[in-house]
């Protein structure tokens, strides 16, 4: 009995940090991105988004009017606006998938204003809604890189160069705008150009599919959204193809490769695991590659799993989830741990001071796993989902809601940074935007929709995933409930579940979170089970019946496995969801020479810090500090270090970097 995640409009967030959060997102990171998507944030990286939207619509009536001249050409990333110089009115400027970002904020907009009506927001996102349909091609096409460059060239790409992955933007963008505001122009955008992609590909037609996957979980959106099967049957088409031999990517390069004059590579799929695409996604059980793009087809599959009932997929689905937290996971909720190709490494390795953990990725794990608790809720999924959430999600955007990380480290030392060019991919401090600016929309899309994460609801049980304070209607067996939850876990594990009005009969089903012990959740007159991580109340619901919930929340010392070599004889410190760091800004450089003293940790306490007036929980906790002399040799004899007595002051992750550039660490060495 699959479960279904509550109509944004059908929760109503007030928890104290969340809605902190997600108003941010709406009074401080819109009205940013909007100015970052027209190029007014002085001495940041350019975006390009309007620019090229426009470009592409003067590129089409130029075509129109026999005018157009290809002298759009490719320009580099070192544009010649940064170099001070005006932008050629007609050129595609970035990467080929910028269009997207615009997509996403597009996306975030429509939550906020379904969360709360906005008139004037609502205007400004319609000046993107037709800014993009006026790029639109006659014909449904709608990538404004081919579209200025070189039309005819359109889907000749598809391993590199994103049409599929903008369409898949698109359209999240494009169902969450209807669903917003019930207009369905950007919609019909979508469709139109999802037809344009499907004259071309599908069963019996062209062998195809995206380089870099979203459009299976937007094309299944669109599927539910609209009841329309031609969308679930293309998204199966592209999973079904994936991996397959001769493979269609090593095809397409065939074709360039033609035309350069050059031999043909063997047409094996193996040499694209980076794209996921070196085996049937059936057979896959371990996560490869670019770790966005396995997170969204992670979430593609099991959308697919859900859909159509497919026992393999589901199969697969379980095997790359094992395989991504069983070996592939940081302490911080981060995925892809590798530099180089932005990627999964192998098992264990997930090193701290050059980790990927790619902001974008965390955000893909939390698409994944709503999708594997709507198959099964198990309470796994969302111990991971919440775990990326407190932790690398938010830690992609400063407290300012105005600068950004894409790579999110464990372990930072800025002096390294900007000597040593293993590092080059680790910023010390946020950026204001970037060039490849996939990150900061992602954040705010995910934030604003926040509350499709924390609850979902089959027939006859509402499942709390996460313990994010609200208001909620819910229906159980056909009788509607509103209930209020009252929790903040950035305080305590201290919650409650009210029923506020309505009556119904039926399951409601509290997540235990992994990281509490002695997990207490009680209420009168309910029948009282457990199972697969949940405690299940069940029986007759009515106005004013309580459930207190008590989820002990101690500060906790965490050791990885053995298995990882990086963090061997490390300790890390978390309490409840949040794990925590130190930080220069409390403790002095260098961090590396902190002990923390496992015998200790019962003597930690918890008190609040204000980080850029923010009110952030804070632990103290009694170690050592070794002494470090620069006159001592490198090498001598062992002898026990001398160490002194020190408080260690932790912050947790997501709120690093908020006083100024300086050392972080979330993993330390034990005494
Ligand atoms: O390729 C599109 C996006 O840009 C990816 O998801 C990110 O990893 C970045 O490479
Ligand atoms: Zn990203």
């Amino acid at each position: 009995m699959y479960s279904y995640p509550l109509l944004l409009r059908q929760i109503t967030v007030s928890d104290p940090f969340w809605k902190r959060e997600m108003d941010l997102v709406k009074e401080s990171v819109i009205p940013y991105q909007w100015e970052a998507l027209n190029d007014r944030i002085p001495d940041a990286a350019p975006s390009w988004w309007m620019h090229n939207m426009r470009a592409a619509a003067r590129a089409i009536a130029a075509r129109k009017a026999g005018k157009y001249t290809p002298a759009q050409k490719l320009v580099p990333i070192v544009t010649e606006l940064e170099k001070g110089k005006p932008a050629l009115s007609d050129a595609f400027y970035g990467w080929a998938f910028q269009d997207s970002d615009g997509y996403k904020w597009l996306e975030a907009v429509s939550y906020q204003l379904m969360r709360c009506p906005d008139a004037a927001l609502q205007a400004q996102a319609q000046e993107a809604v037709d800014a993009i349909c006026a790029a639109q091609e006659e014909d449904g096409y709608l990538d404004t890189f081919y579209t200025i460059i070189d039309r005819s060239k359109a889907f000749t790409n598809l391993k590199d160069h994103h049409e599929l992955y903008c369409f898949g933007h698109l359209t999240e963008a494009a169902v969450a705008w209807r669903q917003a505001t019930g207009q369905d122009t950007l919609l019909n955008a979508a469709r139109r150009f999802g037809r344009c992609i499907s004259e071309r590909f599908g069963p019996g037609k062209e062998r195809g599919c995206p380089g870099h996957e979203i459009a299976e979980m937007a094309l299944f959106r669109l599927y539910e959204e609209t009841g329309e099967k031609e969308w679930l049957d293309l998204a199966c088409f592209f999973l079904d193809v994936r991996g397959t031999e001769p493979s269609t990517f090593a095809l397409e390069e065939n074709r360039r490769r033609k035309e350069q004059g050059l031999p043909e590579l063997p047409v094996t799929a193996d040499r694209y695991a980076y794209y996921q695409a070196h085996r049937p996604v059936r057979e896959m059980s371990e996560a490869v590659g670019h770790a966005v793009r396995q997170m969204y087809l992670c979430s593609g599959m099991a959308d697919a799993a859900r859909l159509t009932g497919d026992k393999e997929m589901l199969a697969a689905s379980k095997r790359l989830w094992r395989s991504v937290t069983g070996e592939k996971l940081y302490v911080t909720g981060g995925v892809g741990s590798t530099h180089d190709g932005e990627a999964f490494s192998r098992p264990y390795d997930l090193p701290s001071d050059t980790a990927y953990s790619e902001t974008c990725a965390a955000v893909g794990l939390v698409f994944w796993a709503r999708r594997m608790l709507q198959l099964e809720p198990r309470g796994q999924y969302a111990d991971v989902m919440e775990q990326a959430l407190y932790n690398t999600v938010l830690s992609g955007m400063a407290l300012d809601g105005k600068h950004f990380f894409y790579v999110n480290p464990l372990e930072v030392d800025p002096s390294a940074c900007d000597t040593d060019r293993r590092l080059s991919h680790v910023k010390p401090e946020r950026q204001k935007w970037y060039g490849c600016a996939c990150c900061p929309p992602n954040i705010a899309r995910l934030l604003s929709s926040l509350p499709a994460y924390m609850v979902t609801v089959s027939q006859d049980t509402a499942f709390i995933h996460l313990y994010i304070g609200c208001e909620m209607t819910v229906s159980l067996n056909g009788e509607e409930l509103k209930l209020k939850l009252d929790a903040d876990l950035a305080r305590d594990g201290k919650a409650s579940l009210t029923v506020l009005s309505g009556k119904a009969n039926g399951k409601i089903a509290f997540r235990i979170p992994a990281w509490t012990k002695n997990a207490a959740i009680g209420s009168d007159g309910k029948k009282k089970t457990e199972r697969d991580g949940y405690c299940i109340l069940e029986g007759e619901w009515t106005r004013g019946d309580t459930v207190q919930i008590d989820f002990p929340m101690p500060v906790r010392l965490l050791a990885a496995s053995p298995l990882v070599r990086e963090t061997s004889d490390m300790l890390c410190v978390a309490r409840g969801p949040f794990v925590y760091c130190a930080e220069e800004a409390d403790n002095g450089k260098p961090l590396h020479t902190l002990r923390l003293i496992p015998e200790k940790a019962a003597e930690a306490r918890v008190d609040r810090i204000s980080i850029e007036n923010r009110d952030v929980p804070a632990i103290t906790i009694p170690g050592k500090r070794i002494k470090a002399d620069p006159d001592a040799p490198l090498y001598d004899d062992w002898t026990t270090p001398q160490a002194y007595d020190t408080d260690i002051r932790l912050i947790p992750y997501f709120a690093w970097n908020n006083r100024g550039r300086g050392e972080m660490r979330v993993w330390m060495h034990r005494m």
